[in-house]
């Protein structure tokens, strides 16, 4: 029997990070504003960029952006053994100040502040003079000492209307592992000067002005995540998405995220008879798949909450489900893994804690709801060999590590991926029909092979395994 009141501590915590990190996983701006070397600044609709072309003028403009990094740990701690590079994400609209032929090119820079004493500055009170690791010797120039490069990007013309981002590189990375105080401030100049008559000054979104875009977005991508943003749920905005995915007879409903950094996630709807479905990959042959989820209790032994296949190129799959006994099964009626029928995975057993829609509303995100995490990953072996075997690892409710690991399993249905031809993730299938409750799925990471830095990671977690024969 479960503790309603620490039940519902728990995913109270779980809600507040969730509503305070604002994810895909994106960061939306802290404060936002440029300064010009007239010696003003300006906190309005949009955040302008120029190097003029003389050191001495006074039309130069530097922008300014910062972001409240609160709950990092715990983001990147959900996403731990993911490849994970941070970027900024700029899009682009006119500023109304000057021309440039529609050939003319552009370089951009951006720079991380180093110290952290001047995190503090305000939008509504930085100028040219008190404005942080500003340099005024030149338009685009900033105290080395107190910034770091962590990115640069090029533009054609006016660029409005496009979104530029700094492309990923360590410089970024480091900036923000380094932070120290939960706030990541950025300077974004312009290297080209306005030579040749082309006196045109950039300009970003800010927060300041309305719609979709509005504000540069810090953001952490995962880029050996096969689905991209699509694992997230979410769109650029926050909200629900399902693009990438096909969301049949709509069996996934928007649902509050259930990880840090995570705004939204998925809930399927088990009276649709139906599934969220994503292609993995037709062409390679080992894959890791890992994800959270929260279930409810399905019922009895014989039915299931969470129900996933793993649909292989050939015939085969991988059909996992917990069961209303809060234990992951697999299916097998091949011969390879022996008896037919669904297999207990004795060392994954009495792990699960299921999740309770107290409030009668659908999902586990209302006050007194109760909501249990868990993680799984699993890890594809030996395709298209005569002994193919997966690895299904778990973590105990609300971690984010793995706690117990079921190794060499060989149990398939319909068919074993023991040639080229039939290897590969065809198809990842959140199943509605399937269930017989609820489920929550969210932050959904495809990669074609496990990368290295998971293997690394899976092995660091065996040495807390408990086992559980
Ligand atoms: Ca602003
Ligand atoms: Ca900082
Ligand atoms: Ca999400
Ligand atoms: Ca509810």
């Amino acid at each position: 029997m479960q503790v309603m009141g620490m039940r519902f501590a728990a995913a109270l915590a779980v809600l507040v990070v969730a509503a305070s990190v604002q994810a895909d996983v994106t960061y939306f701006v802290k404060d936002d504003a440029h300064v010009q070397s007239s010696g003003a600044g300006f906190d309005i609709n949009y955040v302008a960029v120029k190097r003029d072309e003389n050191s001495a003028s006074i039309y130069h403009r530097k922008g300014y952006v910062s972001y409240d990094l609160a709950g990092l740990a715990d983001v990147l701690a959900a996403r731990s053994g993911r490849l994970l590079d941070w970027q900024l994400d700029m899009y682009f609209v006119s500023s109304g100040l000057g021309s440039t032929s529609s050939s003319a090119m552009w370089d951009f820079q951006v720079y991380g502040l180093t110290d952290e004493s001047l995190d503090s500055w305000d939008q509504t009170t930085i100028n040219y003079a008190n404005a942080p690791a500003n340099d005024a010797t030149d338009g685009n120039t900033v105290d080395g000492t107190k910034t770091v490069s962590v990115g640069t990007f090029s533009g054609a013309g006016y660029m409005i209307g496009e979104l530029h981002s700094t492309s990923a590189n360590a410089g970024f990375n480091n900036f923000i592992a380094s932070d120290t105080n939960d706030i990541a401030s950025f300077i974004v100049v312009r290297n080209t000067d306005s030579t040749g008559g082309n006196s045109y000054a950039h300009a970003f979104e800010s927060a300041n002005a309305a719609g979709t875009n509005s504000g540069a977005k810090l953001r952490l991508a995962e880029t050996n995540n096969r689905i991209g943003t699509s694992g997230e749920f979410e769109s650029s905005t926050g909200n629900f998405t399902t693009a990438g995915w096909s969301n049949n007879d709509t069996v996934a409903k928007a649902h509050d995220g259930i990880v840090a950094g995570s705004r939204q996630a998925a809930r399927i709807d088990s009276t649709v008879s139906n599934a969220l479905t994503i292609g993995g990959n037709a062409d390679s042959q080992d894959f890791t798949v890992d994800y959270y989820f929260a279930t409810a209790d399905g019922g009895g032994s014989g039915n299931r909450g969470l129900a996933v296949n793993y649909r292989f190129n050939g015939d085969g799959q991988i059909n996992l489900r917990v069961n209303g006994d809060g234990n992951i099964q697999v299916y097998n009626d091949q011969a390879l893994g022996g008896s037919t029928g669904w297999k207990l995975l004795g060392d994954l057993s009495g792990i699960v804690q299921f999740s309770e829609d107290l409030a009668g509303d659908a999902g586990f995100d209302d006050v007194g709801d109760v909501l249990n995490v868990h993680r799984l990953k699993l890890v594809m072996h030996g395709s298209g060999t005569a002994t193919p075997t997966y690895d299904i690892y778990l973590s105990d409710a609300n971690a984010t590590t793995f706690t117990a690991v079921a190794l060499g399993l060989q149990y398939y249905q319909y068919g074993v991926p023991t040639t080229l031809g039939q290897t590969g993730l065809e198809e990842l299938r959140f199943d509605g029909g399937l269930a017989n409750a609820d489920y929550v799925i969210d932050s959904v990471f495809i990669a074609i092979p496990e990368p290295a830095t998971f293997a690394m990671f899976g092995l660091a977690a065996m040495t807390l395994i408990r086992r559980r024969r």
